[in-house]
């Protein structure tokens, strides 16, 4: 099922004509009287182009594209406002850059047609999760297009949960269908996985979406373990089932078959998340957390990181020992939760945002975006094992009764969308936050020794001793941020602040610290590279950065590299 590494790092398709609309494309801005017009690689950042290094606003990106009858166009991500076109008429829209959308067209006239999307990547007042933030906004068609041919009843979506009952793997199965056309259909799906084959469903599908749901018991699997991730691929068909004529001895007889029309292969792993006390259970084993925090930034490419740069990325994170990346602050690219899932790498996937004040949170659109964001990061990542819990909110006002009340919505939503996996939000509210009973998860963003100078242990045991007196008394705990920054290439003897000696001494301390107590599921690094951020906001910083990453925006480690190191391979 390999392919070469596209939408996915696994082929989604063997029945459904699904190609890339990567390549050139004509990107185009006008800037006062001047329209410029340059070809540019899809999927990539505006800020890569030389003269668009700080561009804000709306741009331009089109292509020619051959097209007939019904098409699903996808896109993995567009930063971070999208409007699309087809030979000018709109037939989509999507807000927010890190969550996928699609536009369904149907009966597509054959021959050339010109697909355009409009991007809009400015700080305005639609956009209620976007504001000049501590890590850069990018602007452009960020990650993969896909154009798919589709039969007039597709499959939509597969969500695949997995639970052991009897010593047997089960599996909830579930598939979304979509009937596009203005007649009754008579389909059958079937599900295979190794030598599971079943027939999930045969009948009739009105116009419109249907869910169809089932449980079935999976032989001759085998658990996926951190150790060994064992990933298996669901393969759903769907076939019309119509007469044929046939022409036999007695002459034509009239025979139903099944013609295979759309298939969606997911790629899935057996295991469960639990929560038992202050600890949380990966197939029924605590886990002890040794993470880093990871912005979706690159001096080369923006967040528009290619393939070959997450592997990268990832050799770095596995090669210090660690175990579990936070995707923050926003939902990541399918690949890059597709290689943790292949690698055994936890995930802590985060809906988009980061620092909203309770104004922030008044903002008209604020609910319906944040919402859509948890809705489309769930519906599309639910299948990766790796994911083993979901995020909201990073240190928003959850230290008001506002707050409190958003951050419950929030995470209702999620637990409406998937009751397999626990909840969390990052706190920065220590003293202060009034929410810690809500999520399943405690976790807390604590600075000892950078922001705060007091002495490191004492601090982060107050912390947690602290939230022992909340109603997030008893639940596991997680440092989910602790760091400091160094500029790389500053060395001191003195140990000045933003060298890197000073930096690797505070995380020596800081880690030791977090995991030496029993008490505490684990922690994440702030961060694992730098990032860019808005110098609207944050020009204060070093080098318009934050400079608290282990390696340096070009991926060039710091002196800390080699104590997280050996502190993440000792514990
Ligand atoms: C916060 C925030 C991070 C980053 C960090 C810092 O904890 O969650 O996004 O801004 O502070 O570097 O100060």
């Amino acid at each position: 099922m390999r392919g070469c590494v596209v939408e996915r790092t696994f082929k989604r398709h063997e029945v459904r004509k699904s190609y890339e609309l990567g390549g050139l494309w004509q990107f185009s801005v006008t800037r006062g009287e001047k329209e410029e017009t340059r070809q540019v690689a899809v999927p990539s950042c505006w800020e890569t182009y030389p003269g668009f290094e700080d561009y804000r606003g709306i741009a331009k990106y089109e292509t020619k594209v051959n097209l007939s009858g019904n098409v699903r166009i996808a896109f993995k991500g567009v930063s971070h406002q999208a409007k699309v076109y087809l030979d000018k008429n709109l037939v989509g829209e999507h807000n927010n850059g890190y969550t996928p959308f699609d536009v369904i067209i149907k009966g597509v006239k054959p021959g050339e047609h010109t697909l355009s999307v409009e991007v809009d990547n400015s700080f305005n007042e639609e956009s209620a999760l976007y504001i000049p933030n501590d890590h850069k906004v990018y602007g452009g068609i960020t990650r993969p297009v896909i154009l798919e041919k589709i039969p007039n009843t597709y499959i939509k979506w597969v969500h695949f949960t997995p639970f052991k009952e009897d010593h047997k793997w089960h599996g909830k199965v579930e598939i979304a269908l979509c009937n596009i056309s203005e007649v009754t259909q008579t389909i059958k799906v079937e599900v295979e996985l190794g030598k599971n084959h079943y027939v999930f469903y045969e009948g009739e599908i009105q116009k419109g979406e249907v869910k169809l749901k089932k449980d079935l018991v999976f032989e001759g699997v085998e658990a996926y373990e951190l150790e060994n991730p064992m990933l298996y691929f669901l393969k759903v068909n769907l076939g019309f089932v119509g007469d044929i004529n046939q022409s036999t001895m007695q002459g034509t007889i009239k025979k139903q078959c099944t013609e295979y029309i759309d298939d969606l292969i997911e790629r899935i792993g057996f295991r469960e998340i639990s929560i038992k006390g202050n600890e949380i259970l990966f197939n029924d084993k605590p886990l002890k957390i040794k993470g880093f925090n990871r912005h979706e930034d690159h001096a080369l490419f923006g967040s528009a990181i290619p393939y070959e740069a997450m592997v990268y990325d990832l050799n770095l994170i596995e090669d210090m020992g660690a175990n579990a990346i936070r995707t923050s602050h926003y939902p990541n690219d399918e690949r890059f939760l597709d290689l943790c899932d292949e690698k055994g790498i936890l995930i802590w996937e985060e809906a988009h945002a980061r620092g909203l004040s309770e104004a922030q949170m008044k903002h008209k659109n604020f609910k319906e975006q944040s919402l859509a964001c948890i809705k489309e990061m769930i519906e599309n990542h639910y299948n990766h094992p790796s994911i083993f819990m979901w995020g909201i909110l990073n240190e928003c006002a959850s230290h008001t009764e506002y707050g409190h009340m958003c951050y419950m919505e929030q995470l209702e939503k999620i637990q409406k969308l998937d009751v397999t996996r626990p909840t969390t939000f990052a706190s920065c509210h220590y003293n202060e936050d009034i929410c810690l009973g809500l999520p399943d998860v405690v976790s807390m963003n604590i600075y000892p020794g950078w922001y705060h100078n007091v002495p490191i242990k004492a601090y982060c045991d107050k912390v947690r001793e602290w939230v022992q007196t909340t109603h997030g008394e008893g639940k596991p705990y997680i440092v989910s941020e602790i760091g400091a920054g160094a500029i790389y290439g500053y060395h001191t003897m003195s140990k000045a602040k933003w060298s890197e000696e000073k930096q690797r001494d505070l995380l020596k301390e800081q880690l030791e610290a977090v995991l030496s107590n029993e008490e505490i599921v684990g922690v994440f690094i702030w961060q694992f590279s730098d990032c860019k951020v808005a110098e609207e906001e944050f020009a204060t910083r070093p080098k318009c950065q934050n400079n608290k990453g282990v390696v340096d925006e070009y991926r060039r480690p710091k002196l800390a590299y080699e104590i997280v190191k050996e502190i993440y391979h000792k514990y």
